[in-house]
């Protein structure tokens, strides 16, 4: 079963949307797998986003990562990762569709509400940057016969 690395970034909390983001995610059938309020430190947060070392804006992100607290969660289910991105919406607020996470509650590229893995690899590594194995729960839920 695939995991995804879902993080509701600064912005998120600080705008109470915590609780409206998880039901998206929630509802449509993936499992939450583990669960925990953060403030990332510096570290993990150039961690987390070494891709991008270098760009114009990579200063200002971890700048705002690091900013207040996030909620790591780490979702699975069938495919968990394209799921994940397709609820999200693209990057910048302005363009991600309506009914999609960024496009009903983002204007911004920067300030876009949640980070999700894009590859099952980066999941991987992104869930080991994020968690340690004891903070992840394996359990069956009684629907998953309904929901796949
Ligand atoms: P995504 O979060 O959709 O996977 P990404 O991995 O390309 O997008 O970039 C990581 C984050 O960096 C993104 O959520 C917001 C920020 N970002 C990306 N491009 C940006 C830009 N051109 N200006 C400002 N922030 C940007
Ligand atoms: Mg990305």
């Amino acid at each position: 079963m695939q995991q995804t690395l879902i993080v509701l970034k600064p912005d998120c909390v600080q705008r109470r949307l915590v609780g409206t983001i998880i039901e998206r995610f929630e509802k449509k059938g993936l499992r939450l797998a583990g669960l925990k309020l953060l403030t990332p430190s510096r570290k993990l947060a150039e961690d987390h986003y070494a891709v991008h070392k270098g760009k114009p804006f990579y200063d200002s992100l971890l700048q705002f990562l690091t900013s207040g607290p996030t909620v790591a969660m780490v979702w699975e289910g069938r495919e968990a990762v394209t799921v994940a991105r397709t609820l999200m919406g693209v990057t910048d607020g302005t363009k991600s569709p309506p009914a999609t996470i960024r496009g009903d509650f983002a204007l911004s590229v920067q300030n876009n509400l949640v980070h999700g893995s894009d590859s099952p690899e980066n999941a991987a590594a992104e869930i080991k940057l994020w968690f340690k194995p004891d903070e992840l729960v394996a359990y069956r839920p009684t629907d998953a016969d309904w929901v796949g």
